[in-house]
């Protein structure tokens, strides 16, 4: 597939159409959002009018299902990948319109909640890039995820009003309609068939964006699935004169796309999300399956045109839909039914930890699913049977391989049972995945198992947020790199070039101004762009142990006060990180970032050399921003929690050096840039196994190190809190008396020797930038493109077994 040119006439006659509309005599009437709307409108419609591109040669067409899709903003990427950027800025600015300032006008799209999410919207960016005929599933929330501010350093929540009707990349499809089954009874035919009498019926209408291949001519939609009522609702009860039960239905189905659970890395078991799992399920199932039958295909032949990828377990109950679509509306026998199913679905996972890993109560899921707990039971059944014959007798076995037990269903157990792959995120993990979390099931069905590292998509993450750095990148190798990454190789002999050098410094020197003063208009605060930008930036969460990075601070201000003459690197500390409304411990060390930020900022004797800032409401947007200014990049994680990362591999990317743990995707980025271009410290996955099965006491450790135990009682003692000595009292307790469970005091002695290794070779600015250059040159792998071959040969296309 070739790039689709830019037509020039048509995008004026689309402009034309759009200002009409909107009431107005002339495009000068036009406000900057206006123009911004009618740019993104004008675009949608150019690409509307053109054919979908067909699959390019035989492959699995893929349908990615997942609850979210932090997709950013979509107007200057789409004109990147389009390769028009250049012409419609030309052309807005014969009218005095500044395409960059417009673009700043469209609210960034949080329909997810951090890693998960993102990495959804940079697969569908390589999908469409390397011509993987595909289609994104996931759901229109009314409200993405909350915007965040800062009262006295405490976390806000307000809803994010992403004015979703008015969106002008949309375009609605009714001609995709899905009406939805829920709750309801389930009894026999006449020929014994089942049959669902559901309580009431939803309504799923179709809402595409476009998404858009790398110069290729590709468009293929992110269909997002938003809930409504028939039309017309009830209409027994209306002429019954009921007009308000019938109306209820209404009511009902509204709420049911209304808002994205803000939960990372965590279930928590509510009715409204599992009805938002189904219906975005049943909604997709649907889809695929009429697809299926338009391209004048036969049932029997699923498997071999379609894939189905589950992001994480959220759309697991996908499975038991497709069953019984085939089972109950195709009259298939079990065997038939299994036989298509098993060969369609994959399951990717992203985490280990417990409190992530769905789990459904049983009554829960009759209540809304009858007749899918009735397919999952079969599926329960006819598995033991082979688990018996394997572990005859082993009733421990069969407790941690059942998919239904105690009252519960297990979603990452259904998956397992009923896809023909798993694979986990990072090597790492993929390694756990089989070792500590599947070991029997890896025992079953070895060859289902699998790793695909996660990537990244350096079109958004690094032609499209450094342009500078893209630039200098363009005119050093003289090649198209965006879509083939590994040619950054090829800087690598740069690294000893002074002159590139200064020249890569000086990028990062300007991407750090227009930070500063990002920060100066959101916070007030000055920063000095001479300072090293070290950066924490991903969703709060304990195992992430932002709470390690303050301790690190606390250090540096210890050392200032103690030493006031002493010749320190002077540092920016910058977090982002939002919290799950719920998640109190999470709040709390946000807080208490914050007011140490506070204290330090404020006192004189500090001035310039340390600054904190926690940056509100981190989103896409701000990532956009922060990335491209980094210097360091705190990756930082407990061994063995985080499942990859991906943070982690924009900022190499962009040429910030990594502190980090040896977890997650980190193992990789030090093989790849080489352990002397990387900080890596700490307690390892197995040193931490041991450490805590021989009982780790962080009492013990903070009794015998004077120096952290006086940190951790200016905490206690309200210095940084006007007094107040229960201010951090949560995080307090679970670094202390808690039994720190995520061994920050273990780490913490290893991590400030880390840091010291960092400020040394920052002293030596030309030895920094060479370091930095490397990490540029050396994270072409972590392109998405590169992952989403991986699933094509490893996974989509492989051959099948069974
Ligand atoms: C999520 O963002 C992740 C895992 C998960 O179970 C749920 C959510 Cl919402 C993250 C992982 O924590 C992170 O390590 C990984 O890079 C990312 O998923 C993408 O795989």
């Amino acid at each position: 597939m070739s790039q689709q040119k830019f037509n020039q006439a048509r995008f004026e006659a689309a402009l034309t159409r759009q200002w009409q509309h909107a009431g107005l005599n002339a495009a000068q009437e036009m406000n900057q959002h206006q123009w911004w709307h009618a740019v993104s409108g004008a675009l949608a419609e150019l690409l509307a009018a053109q054919p979908l591109a067909p699959a390019t040669k035989k492959q699995r067409h893929v349908n990615y299902i997942s609850m979210e899709f932090l997709i950013g903003r979509l107007t200057g990427n789409n004109l990147l990948n389009l390769g028009w950027y250049d012409q419609v800025q030309a052309l807005l600015a014969e009218q005095q319109v500044s395409l960059s300032e417009l673009l700043e006008e469209e609210v960034d799209p949080a329909l997810g909640n951090g890693g998960l999410g993102r990495l959804a919207a940079c697969f569908l960016d390589s999908m469409a890039t390397v011509g993987q005929s595909a289609t994104g599933y996931g759901l229109n929330y009314q409200y993405g995820l909350f915007r965040q501010s800062f009262n006295d350093g405490q976390q806000q929540e307000a809803p994010d009003d992403w004015q979703r009707h008015c969106y002008p990349w949309f375009r609605h499809n009714s001609a995709l309609d899905v009406d939805v089954p829920l709750g309801g009874k389930v009894t026999r035919g006449d020929n014994g068939q089942h049959l669902w009498t559901p309580a009431f019926v939803m309504r799923g209408e179709a809402w595409d964006l476009p998404v858009i291949g790398y110069r290729n001519g590709v468009a293929q939609p992110l269909r997002l699935w938003q809930a409504t009522h028939l039309h017309p609702f009830n209409l027994t009860l209306f002429n019954d004169g009921k007009f308000l039960q019938a109306e209820q239905q209404g009511i009902d189905a509204a709420k049911l796309t209304k808002v994205l659970y803000p939960n990372d890395n965590h279930q928590d078991g509510k009715r409204l999300r599992l009805m938002q799992q189904y219906f975005q399920c049943a909604c997709s199932v649907a889809d695929i399956l009429r697809r299926h039958h338009l391209a004048g295909r036969k049932i029997a032949e699923l498997a071999d045109y379609e894939v189905i990828q589950l992001n994480d377990t959220h759309p697991t109950i996908a499975i038991p839909e497709m069953l019984r679509v085939l089972l109950d509306e195709h009259q298939m026998e079990w065997e038939a039914a299994w036989a298509i199913t098993s060969k369609v679905f994959a399951y990717t996972n992203h985490t280990l930890m417990p409190e992530a890993l769905e789990r459904w109560d049983e009554k829960l899921v009759r209540s809304l699913l009858p007749r899918h707990l009735m397919i999952i039971q079969e599926i329960n059944k006819r598995f033991k049977k082979l688990v018996d014959k394997q572990w005859p007798g082993d009733k421990a076995v069969w407790a941690k391989l059942a998919v239904l037990h105690d009252k519960q269903l297990r979603m990452a157990n259904l998956c397992v049972v009923s896809g023909f792959a798993v694979n986990g995120v990072a090597a790492l993990h993929s390694d756990l995945v089989v070792k500590d979390l599947f070991p029997e099931y890896y025992q079953l069905w070895p060859h289902k198992f699998h790793n695909v590292t996660n990537g990244i998509t350096p079109r958004r993450w690094l032609k499209q947020c450094n342009p500078a750095l893209a630039g200098l990148i363009d005119e050093t190798l003289k090649v198209e790199w965006v879509n083939n990454l590994d040619a950054l190789k090829a800087l690598e002999p740069q690294a000893d070039n002074a002159a590139f050098r200064q020249r890569y410094r000086q990028i990062k020197h300007d991407n750090k101004v227009r930070l500063a003063n990002y920060i100066h208009r959101l916070t007030g605060i000055t920063v000095n762009p001479q300072a090293m930008f070290d950066i924490q930036i991903k969703r709060l969460h304990e195992y992430k142990r932002q709470h390690l990075g303050l301790l690190h601070i606390l250090h540096c201000y210890r050392q200032l006060r103690d030493n006031p003459q002493q010749d320190s690197v002077p540092r920016v500390f910058l977090f982002g990180a939002k919290a799950a409304p719920g998640y109190y411990l999470a709040k709390n060390i946000i807080y208490a970032i914050n007011k140490v930020a506070e204290k330090i900022n404020n006192d004189p004797l500090v001035g310039d050399r340390l600054k904190v800032v926690f940056i509100p409401d981190y989103r896409i947007t701000a990532a956009e921003l922060m990335i491209p200014a980094a210097d360091l990049s705190e990756q930082i994680s407990t061994a063995g929690y985080e499942a990859s990362g991906t943070g982690n591999m924009k900022l190499a990317l962009n040429g910030a050096l990594t502190i980090g743990t040896l977890d997650g995707a980190n193992v990789e980025i030090a093989e790849q840039v080489g352990e002397e271009n990387i900080f890596i410290f700490g307690n390892s996955v197995d040193q931490v196994k041991a450490l805590k099965a021989k009982g780790y006491d962080p009492l013990k450790l903070r009794k015998k190190d004077k120096h952290l135990n006086n940190l951790l009682k200016e905490l206690e003692n309200g210095f940084f809190s006007n007094g107040d000595k229960h201010a951090f009292d949560m995080m307090m307790h679970s670094l202390t008396t808690g039994g720190d469970p995520w061994l920050v005091l273990a780490d913490f002695a290893a991590y400030c020797a880390a840091q010291q290794r960092v400020e040394a070779l920052w002293r030596d600015q030309e030895a920094w930038t060479r370091t930095a250059i490397l990490n540029t040159a050396r994270t072409g792998m972590f392109s998405s493109d590169r992952s989403i071959r991986d699933y094509q040969t490893r996974i989509w296309q492989a051959k099948r077994q069974g």
